[in-house]
C-alpha cells in the first residue's frame, strides 16, 4: 500500500495502490500508521508525500462509498497530517483529485510537475468534498478560485495553481520530482496550517457565482450544497465549518443523484469491457479510413478521424456530392476554429490528411472501410460485395446502419469475420457515442479494435448485438408509438414533450421528431394517409428543415404549438371515432418511458446489450438521458421494477394488442433482484 525510504533527515512516503491510488480504507490505515511514527522518530525532520505510478492520487475509493460508513476517515487522516509538528510536502505528478487533492491540502507545502493537474471533481459524482476540501481551498486560494473547482469540479493546470497559490512551486517532470520536494522539505522550518488561514468574501460573490451558472446548477443538489459548504468557510470557525459539511456531504451521498452519478461514472467504465474476450488480444493496425458517402454522415464521421490524426479517403459517386461534402467539413472545421477550439493550422492539418475520390478502387488501401450511404439493404449489399472484391486482406468492413442487419450484410462478402457496425450518432463529429455492432460472425480481434478505435478518437463505444435499430433507436420505437397514440388519445404534442423535459430530457419525442425529420422513412405517396405522420408529411410538416413539422417554427428555428396540427390531430380522432379523454403526466411517463425500460429489460434478455449499465451509457451519450437520472435500468430499478410491472399491466388496454411484456422484467420485478442479476440467471 504504501513505501517508505529515509533520505537521511527526510521521509518519503510512497502511495502504492494501482491504478489510480484511490484512498481505500487499508491505505489509509497504512498512512495513519506512518504520520504517526514519523513524529516519535528524532532521525525524521521533515516528511515528503507523492504517489507512485501514473498519478498522485485519483481521490477517495469510490467503490466503499455507502458501504459500512467506510468513506469515514479520511476527514480525519486529512486532520492528522495537517497537526503534524513536523512539515509535510505533497509532491504531485499526473493528478490530484477530490479526496487526494484534500490529502495535499491537508499537507503544509505542495510541489507540483509542470504538467500535473489538481482538482475537485466530486460534484461531477453528485456528492461534495468532504475532507476539508470545501474548507481549506477556499482559505488557500479565496473564495472566487474556489468556487470555480468545487461548484464546477474543473480541474486546473499546474501553472494556475501556482498562479492562485494552490501549489508553492514546480518542479519539471516526474523524474526531478522527488528529490526537488526532498530538496524543499529540508528548507522548511516548520508546519504551515491552511486550517489557520481565515476566507472572507467580496460581497455578493456567491449570488453572482449561482447567477452566473445557473443552467449548469440547474436541478442537481450538489452544485447547491457546494455553495453552501464554501459560504460556511467564510462564516464559521474550521471546526464548525469541517461540521457543516460533512453534514451537507452525508446528505448527498444518501441521495438518489448522487447513487445515479456513481453509477454512470463505473457503467462508463463497464461499457469500455467486452465479455469473453482476453484483455491482451492483439488489434489490428488502422493506418488509414475509408468512408463510402460525403452526406452528413460521412463528412461527420471522416472528421473524428482527420481531428485524430488518421487520414481518410472518401468516396462518393458524383463530384457535386463530394464537392460539397468537403466543404461543409471545411465550414465546420472553420467554425469550430472561430470559437477558438482549433487553430488555423490544425485545421489545415486535419483537412491536409483527407483524400476525396470518386474511384471507389482508392479504398484498396485503406484498414477500416466505414460505409455512410442511405439505409437500403440492397444499396448496402451492392456495397460490400463491391468492397470484398478490392479491400486489402484484414481491412476491417463497418456500416454506419443505424436500423439494418449486419449480418444479412456481412454474408455478401467471403469474409464476415471482418465485418462489424460502427453506428455514430448525428452529427457524428460532434456526438460521443458509437454502438459497436457485432455481428454474429465479426472476430473478436475486429471487435477489439473497433472499441479501441473509437475511444482513440475521442467517443464512448458501447456494444451491441444485432437487431433492428440496435440497443437505443430500437428502444425509441416503442416510445414513439404511443407517444403517438397518446397524442390521438386526448394529449398535445407539447404535454407529451414537457413531461420529457420536466424529467430532463434535452427535448420529448416531438421535438425530437421535428429535429430528426418528420419524414424520414416516410412512404412520400402525399395521397396514403393512414398515420398522424402521413398527415403531417403530406402537408410538408418534415420538421425543423421545412420550418413546420409538429410545431411551427420561425426564422431562428424558435418553435410554437401549430394550430393545423391541432386540427390534423382532430381530424384524425374522429376518422378513428376516439373521444379524447384527459391524460395525466403519470400516463405519459408510464407509456412512453416504461415501455422503452421494457423493450431495454428484452435487449437484456436477448444479450444484444452485454449489460444493463451499457445501455445506460448508450441513452446518457446518444439520446441526452440525464445522468443525474443514471440510465433508463438503473432509474427503472430506482423507481422500482415491481411498480413499473405495476403500472404497465394496468395500462395494458392502452398499449395495444404488440404490446408484451419483458420476462426478464416481469422476473427481476417478482423476485427483487436487478436487471443484470436476473439476466445472469
Ligand atoms: C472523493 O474523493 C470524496 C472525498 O472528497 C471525500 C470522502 C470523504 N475510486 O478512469 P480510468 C478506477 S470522491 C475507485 O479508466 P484513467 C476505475 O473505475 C473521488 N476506483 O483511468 C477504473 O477501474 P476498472 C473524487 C477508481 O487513467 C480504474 O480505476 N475523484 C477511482 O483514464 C482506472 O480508471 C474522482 O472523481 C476512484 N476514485 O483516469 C476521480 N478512480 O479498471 C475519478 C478511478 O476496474 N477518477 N477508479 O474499470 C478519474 O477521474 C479517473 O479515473 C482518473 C484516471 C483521471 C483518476
Amino acid at each position: 500500500m504504501i513505501e517508505t525510504h529515509l533520505h537521511t533527515d527526510i521521509l518519503e512516503i510512497v502511495l502504492q495502490n494501482p491504478p489510480v491510488n484511490a484512498l481505500g480504507s487499508d491505505l489509509r490505515g497504512a498512512l495513519f500508521g506512518v504520520i504517526a511514527a514519523a513524529q516519535t522518530n528524532p532521525d525524521v525532520k521533515a516528511i515528503v508525500l507523492r504517489g507512485a505510478g501514473k498519478l498522485f492520487s485519483g481521490g477517495a475509493d469510490i467503490k466503499e462509498f455507502g458501504k459500512l460508513q467506510a468513506e469515514q476517515g479520511l476527514p480525519e487522516l486529512v486532520d492528522t497530517i495537517e497537526a503534524s509538528a513536523k512539515p509535510v510536502v505533497a509532491a504531485i505528478h499526473g493528478t490530484a483529485l477530490g479526496g487526494g487533492l484534500e490529502i495535499a491540502l491537508g499537507c503544509h507545502y505542495r510541489i507540483a510537475t509542470a504538467d500535473a493537474r489538481l482538482g475537485l471533481p466530486e460534484v461531477t459524482l453528485g456528492i461534495l468534498p468532504g475532507a476539508g476540501g470545501t474548507q481549506r481551498l477556499p482559505r488557500l486560494i479565496g473564495v472566487e478560485a474556489a468556487l470555480e473547482m468545487i461548484v464546477l469540479g474543473n480541474p486546473v493546470s499546474a501553472t494556475r495553481a501556482l498562479e492562485t497559490g494552490l501549489v508553492d512551486r514546480l518542479s519539471e517532470n516526474q523524474s526531478s520530482l522527488a528529490s526537488d520536494a526532498i530538496d524543499f522539505a529540508r528548507t522548511l522550518n516548520g508546519p504551515r496550517r491552511t486550517s489557520e488561514l481565515s476566507a472572507s468574501a467580496p460581497a455578493g460573490v456567491f449570488e453572482q457565482f449561482q447567477a452566473t451558472n445557473a443552467r449548469k446548477i440547474g436541478k442537481l443538489d450538489a452544485p447547491r450544497a457546494c455553495i453552501e459548504a464554501v459560504k460556511a468557510a467564510t462564516e464559521l470557525p474550521i471546526k464548525e465549518g469541517l461540521a457543516k459539511e460533512r453534514d451537507l456531504f452525508v446528505k448527498l451521498l444518501g441521495g438518489d443523484q448522487s447513487k445515479a452519478l456513481r453509477h454512470v461514472f463505473f457503467a462508463e467504465r463497464a461499457a469500455a469491457k467486452i465479455d469473453g474476450l482476453p484483455k491482451d488480444i492483439q488489434l489490428r493496425p488502422i493506418g488509414r479510413v475509408g468512408v463510402i458517402g460525403a452526406g452528413t454522415m460521412g463528412g461527420g464521421i471522416s472528421m473524428n478521424f482527420l481531428s485524430a490524426g488518421i487520414p481518410v479517403t472518401i468516396v462518393e459517386m458524383q463530384q457535386d456530392a463530394l464537392d460539397r461534402g468537403v466543404a461543409t467539413m471545411r465550414k465546420n472545421y472553420d467554425a469550430t476554429a472561430a470559437k477558438g477550439r482549433l487553430t488555423g493550422e490544425q485545421v489545415e492539418q486535419a483537412l491536409g490528411l483527407l483524400d476525396p475520390t470518386l474511384d471507389f478502387d482508392a479504398l484498396a488501401d485503406c484498414d477500416l472501410v466505414i460505409e455512410a450511404v442511405y439505409e437500403n439493404m440492397d444499396v448496402k449489399k451492392d456495397i460490400f460485395s463491391r468492397l470484398d472484391t478490392i479491400a486489402k486482406p484484414g481491412a476491417m468492413l463497418a456500416s454506419n446502419t443505424s436500423y439494418l442487419s449486419i449480418d444479412e450484410i456481412a454474408a455478401v462478402t467471403r469474409r464476415p469475420q471482418d465485418v462489424l457496425g460502427l453506428h455514430f450518432f448525428s452529427p457524428a463529429n460532434v456526438m460521443k457515442l458509437v454502438e459497436v455492432v457485432r455481428g454474429e460472425k465479426t472476430a473478436p480481434d475486429v471487435l477489439a479494435t473497433g472499441m479501441a478505435l473509437a475511444r482513440k478518437i475521442g467517443k464512448v463505444p458501447v456494444v451491441s448485438g444485432v437487431c433492428y435499430g440496435f440497443i437505443g433507436n430500437r428502444m425509441l420505437i416503442p416510445r414513439q408509438e404511443q407517444a403517438t397514440a397518446l397524442v390521438l388519445e386526448g394529449a398535445t404534442p407539447e404535454d407529451v414533450d414537457r413531461v420529457h423535459t420536466e424529467f430532463g430530457m434535452p427535448m420529448g419525442p416531438f421535438q425530437m421528431a421535428d429535429l430528426a425529420g418528420v419524414d424520414i422513412g416516410w412512404h412520400r405517396d402525399p395521397e396514403r394517409i393512414e398515420s398522424l405522420r402521413d398527415a403531417l408529411c403530406a402537408q410538408k410538416r418534415w420538421g425543423q428543415k421545412t420550418g413546420a413539422g409538429f410545431y411551427d417554427y420561425d426564422e431562428r428555428r424558435k418553435p410554437s404549438s401549430s394550430p393545423v396540427v391541432a386540427e390534423i390531430i382532430e381530424d384524425f380522432r374522429q376518422k378513428e371515432g376516439i373521444v379524447p379523454r384527459t391524460i395525466s403526466d403519470e400516463e405519459i411517463i408510464t407509456r412512453t418511458l416504461y415501455t422503452m425500460v421494457n423493450e431495454g429489460a428484452k435487449i437484456l434478455d436477448e444479450a444484444i446489450a452485454q449489460r444493463a449499465s451499457d445501455i445506460d451509457v448508450i441513452w446518457n451519450y446518444g439520446y441526452g438521458w440525464p445522468r443525474h437520472k443514471g440510465g433508463p435500468m438503473f432509474w427503472a430499478e430506482l423507481v422500482g421494477l415491481a411498480h413499473i410491472v405495476d403500472a404497465l399491466e394496468q395500462s395494458r388496454a392502452q398499449l395495444g394488442e404488440a404490446f408484451t411484456l419483458s420476462p426478464l422484467l416481469k422476473r427481476c420485478a417478482a423476485e427483487g433482484i436487478s436487471f443484470d442479476e436476473g439476466a445472469r440467471q
